[in-house]
């Protein structure tokens, strides 16, 4: 079995060792311009020339959740496209989300900035029935932040495509499709997005709906920039209907330099850092899949295949 590699802007050595332990027998090799056909591919943002030379791949690996890059490029129809699920990243949204939301809700933002100050302030508690957090998207990543949220007693409520049964997120106040998308805004205070970046969700951080978010709206974008209108999200900073917002990703990575975020007192921002794909897990996950997909088995045996006319 032949398995070639092309990750864009990823050090391949690690990774290859790492397939061919986990892969005993398994011919490992970085991509290049006519090297020869693989059986499948392990990738993270690859060319299209790779895609155009490689038509025998039997199924592309994708070392990361989301798959709107390499939805981009021309795929042979029916390519099975497998995405991580999870991979040790729900754990880490997890905890970068509720440290954004009690940051926030806490004010230690501001107990920061006045010790820095050298003022010692106490603020009055505020109540946390006064922040619910809506959290869009229900999937791999943002049920498992709904459910981390809980812990700490917020009121959560969670918007998806399609309905979730109430067993499947105890506790959480689901609201499904683009005709509940109001309500579950207006439902919200602290807005997280997890959503994967499709048609149908490109710009939906915009300001008819950001709007609907409760006075004093809070968000947390850790799904992709190309999610947020930017110009829409300064304009209600600006008005005051939103207090703030800590930001993961943005429409240009790296952030541009004079790029009007940079130094926006109302915002918090991190370099693309909230869940990070990490090697081994994924390494061990990939090869799982492969192993079974070689010895035969249907491609619904193997979780986080992609619906590419979905998008995610
Ligand atoms: P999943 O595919 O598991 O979940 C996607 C969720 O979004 C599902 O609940 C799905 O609904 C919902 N959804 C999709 N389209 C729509 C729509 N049009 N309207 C309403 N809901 C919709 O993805 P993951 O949880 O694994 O990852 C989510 C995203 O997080 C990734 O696509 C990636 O962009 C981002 N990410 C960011 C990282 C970072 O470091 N900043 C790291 C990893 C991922 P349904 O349940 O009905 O299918
Ligand atoms: C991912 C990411 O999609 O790192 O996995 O953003």
């Amino acid at each position: 079995m032949r398995i070639t590699f092309c990750c864009t802007g990823t050090a391949p050595e690690p990774w290859l060792q790492g397939l061919c332990a986990a892969l005993p027998g398994a011919d490992v090799q970085v991509w290049a311009p006519g090297a020869p056909q693989a059986d499948f591919a392990v990738v993270w943002a690859p060319p299209q020339a790779f895609i155009d030379e490689q038509p025998g791949l039997k199924a592309l690996f994708n070392i990361g959740a989301g798959v709107d890059a390499l939805l981009k490029l021309r795929l042979p129809p029916g390519l099975p496209v497998v995405r991580l699920d999870d991979a040790g990243m729900s754990v880490q949204m997890a905890e970068y989300v509720c440290q954004a939301v009690i940051r926030h809700f806490r004010e230690l933002d501001v107990a920061e900035a006045d010790m820095a100050r050298g003022e010692w302030q106490f603020r009055k508690p505020r109540q946390r029935a006064d922040f619910p957090v809506g959290v869009m998207g229900l999937g791999v990543l943002g049920s498992r932040v709904a459910q981390a949220l809980q812990t700490f007693e917020f009121p959560v409520n969670g918007w998806s495509r399609s309905p979730k049964a109430a067993e499947a997120l105890p506790g959480v106040r689901t609201f499904a499709g683009v005709a509940q998308l109001g309500d579950f805004l207006h439902s919200s205070r602290v807005l997280v997005n997890l959503l994967p970046l499709t048609a149908e969700t490109d710009g939906i951080l915009n300001h008819a709906h950001l709007s609907r978010l409760q006075p004093g709206g809070y968000l947390i974008n850790v799904a992709r920039g190309a999610h947020l209108v930017e110009a829409d999200l300064l304009a209600l900073l600006d008005s005051g209907h939103l207090a703030g917002a800590t930001l993961d990703v943005f429409r240009t990575e790296p952030l541009p330099a004079g790029h009007p975020f940079w130094h926006h007192p109302k915002l918090t921002l991190t370099p693309h850092t909230s869940a990070r794909t990490l090697r081994d897990e994924s390494i061990a996950q990939i090869a799982r899949k492969i192993a079974a997909l070689a010895a035969g088995q249907p491609l619904s045996a193997v979780a986080g295949v992609v619906d590419t006319g979905l998008g995610y």
